[in-house]
């Protein structure tokens, strides 16, 4: 597999699918989910409540991921995940881990080879960059998957950096 590191914006990424740094509502956030969901336009929102009408009542628990249209993006999917809110009290590592091991099992099942992730729980969900970054990168170069390129976006040069320092 092809790691590639850019500084940039997820939602200008041309790969198969992007991976959206979701919550369990589905239903639109901040961060890089508002970035998507504004860009992308009410297609997604549309897929996301049906999801939630079917097969998420309950919403998307933490650590899985489900694919929807990427609307108007250039991408073809965009694939939703749920990362832990970053915890001092309890080691909540594993849910990240399957964050990144979800999304790309779910981009096999779509047949997407080429996945741009973004720093998942990394911005309102307080994890700290280093750590997020070193999980990102061990979970996706271990993981058992036919997608050939991942790119990893990241918004600022901080970002960038701590996973240029974990590659
Ligand atoms: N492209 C790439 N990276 C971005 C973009 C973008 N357009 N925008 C922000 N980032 P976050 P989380 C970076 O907060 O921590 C939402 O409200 C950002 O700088 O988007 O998993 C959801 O609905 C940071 O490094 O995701 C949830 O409620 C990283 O992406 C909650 O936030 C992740 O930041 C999820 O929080």
């Amino acid at each position: 597999m092809d790691i590639t590191l850019v500084r940039g914006d997820i939602t200008e990424q041309r790969a198969d699918a992007i991976v959206n740094a979701a919550n369990s509502s589905l239903m639109g956030g901040g961060g890089v989910d508002g970035a998507i969901h504004r860009r992308g336009g009410p297609e997604i929102l549309e897929e996301c409540r049906r999801l939630r009408a079917s097969r998420y009542g309950g919403g998307l628990p933490t650590g899985q991921a489900v694919a929807t249209t990427a609307g108007r993006l250039p991408a073809r999917w965009v694939i939703h995940t749920v990362g832990p809110v970053h915890s001092r009290s309890e080691d909540r590592s594993e849910l990240l881990a399957s964050c990144y091991r979800e999304s790309l099992r779910v981009a096999d099942s779509l047949g997407a080879t080429s996945v741009a992730f973004p720093a998942i729980s990394a911005g309102l969900y307080g994890w700290p960059m280093d750590d997020a970054a070193r999980i990102a990168v061990e979970t996706v170069r271990q993981a058992e998957t036919a997608v050939e390129r991942v790119t990893f976006v990241l918004f600022d040069a901080k970002a960038h950096a701590a996973f240029e320092a974990r590659l």
